[in-house]
């Protein structure tokens, strides 16, 4: 199933290696990369393409960007790993960096995006049971209908998404679904007073890059601050600029009381995430009540540094933020029968496909592979569109172009 008609003897042995020798928990395109530089990628035939799903957002700020590269190779070679056990001269000086650069008391550094979700909700919980006077295990945590955030168990228990959850159970307790979009569902839910926090994503990115109407996130600040409930901003995706702004939850000017970072938080180069907060809530998790191996090392310190200074020294939510418009504009001027939504804000942006084959978003991904530009399509008829957010005008112009040429494979 993997291997198609039109792959290169190369590409086919590489296809053929993760088929026989890997678990089979993906479905990928049939293109196998070697090389990255900026919003470039090349296969291993050296056919060079436009990356337009920047490593689900964690290449925001283009691949192997030079100033992370280099942070990387230089603190490789002095110290990588210490664990918590002990100190190092790095994680002080990221914390002071990331706590500044985003407005918080304090940083918890964790590694996946997953993990610090995780960490969020233990964070909620231990909040609830000790500043809110929630009774011992009576703690609910409120996640939006079609969230996702991870697929560890916790993860899974929250989903609305059989492919996510089915026959993975039993699930975590304490969790409850509200619908997305919607304030006065919210405002329901709020009334059980056990409820700790609601945790969503400002837009919703494995759903299809659902963006939610104007209002809703200041919305949910609202609410939160009244039923006295910690908002969660997973921020992970679309976080750190790639909204145009450095967080999604900026374009509402609300502050979330556990803010979620991930992904682009390294460049693409490891997992690094975060959880920020202020006194109140991350001062209730003592020593010894949570941490990782490889979380707060120097490694991931010092990447993830450089990781957040580019993304201001080079205005990428700027950047994102009008070519994000560009790009819709553009796209919406083709005009084709077969696109029946364009959404997205800044450089996180979807389209829907209408056709009468179910495998059409899949065809015309094929099709742009085949003429320069990779992306995925997810939930059948969805491509989302997501390039780094270094891409030039004229870059976004070629690749447009590039959408326009490719839709022919539907007609
Ligand atoms: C996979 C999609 C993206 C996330 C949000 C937390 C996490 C993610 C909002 C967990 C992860 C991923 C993981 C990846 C595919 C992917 C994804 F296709 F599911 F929809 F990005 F859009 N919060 N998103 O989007 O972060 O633990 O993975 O570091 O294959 O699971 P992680």
């Amino acid at each position: 199933m993997h291997t198609a008609i039109n792959t290169s003897p190369a590409a086919n042995f590489y296809l053929e290696l993760e088929e026989r020798y890997g678990a089979h928990n993906y479905h990928p395109l049939p293109v196998v990369l070697k090389k990255g530089k900026g919003v470039y990628l090349w296969d291993v035939d050296d056919k060079k393409y436009f990356d337009f799903l920047s490593g689900y957002s964690a290449v925001n700020q283009g691949h192997c960007h030079p100033t992370i590269i280099n942070a990387l190779k230089e603190q490789a070679e002095i110290l990588t790993l210490t664990s918590r056990a002990f100190h190092n001269n790095l994680l002080g000086e990221y914390e002071k960096f990331i706590t500044e650069y985003f407005g918080y008391d304090k940083v918890l550094p964790m590694n996946t995006g997953v993990e610090a979700g995780e960490t969020a909700i233990k964070l909620a919980r231990r909040w609830g049971y000790t500043v809110k006077g929630i009774e011992e295990n009576k703690a609910k945590i409120l996640f939006a209908e079609g969230n996702f955030w991870g697929r560890t168990m916790a993860a899974i228990s929250s989903s609305t998404d059989p492919s996510s959850y089915k026959n993975f159970g039993p699930y975590m307790p304490g969790f409850e679904i509200v619908a997305y979009n919607d304030l006065s569902a919210l405002e329901k839910a709020f009334q059980d007073k056990n409820i700790a926090a609601f945790m969503f994503e400002p837009i919703q990115g494995e759903a299809g890059v659902v963006v939610p109407d104007n209002g809703y996130i200041s919305g949910i600040r609202k609410l939160c601050t009244q039923y006295n409930v910690l908002m969660i901003a997973d921020e992970i995706q679309t976080g750190l600029a790639r909204t145009g702004k450095l967080l999604a939850c900026d374009h509402e000017e609300a502050r979330p009381d556990i803010l979620i970072l991930g992904k682009a938080l390294s460049g693409g180069t490891m997992p690094v995430s975060a959880v920020l907060a202020d006194d109140e809530i991350m001062l209730t998790i003592k020593p010894g009540e949570h941490g990782s191996t490889y979380g707060g090392n120097p490694l991931a310190c010092k990447v993830a540094i450089a990781a957040l200074q580019v993304l201001k020294d080079e205005k990428m939510a700027e950047n994102a933020e009008a070519m994000g418009q560009l790009f819709r504009d553009e796209l919406k001027k083709i005009n084709s029968p077969h696109i029946s939504v364009i959404r997205g804000r800044g450089l996180l942006n979807a389209i829907v496909i209408k056709h009468q084959n179910p495998d059409a978003a899949w065809d015309l991904c094929m099709e742009l592979k085949e003429n320069g530009l990779l992306a995925k399509p997810t939930h059948g008829d969805k491509i989302r569109f997501a390039p780094p957010l270094i891409i030039t005008k004229e870059q976004i112009i070629e690749c447009v172009g590039i959408i326009q040429k490719s839709l022919h494979i539907l007609n």
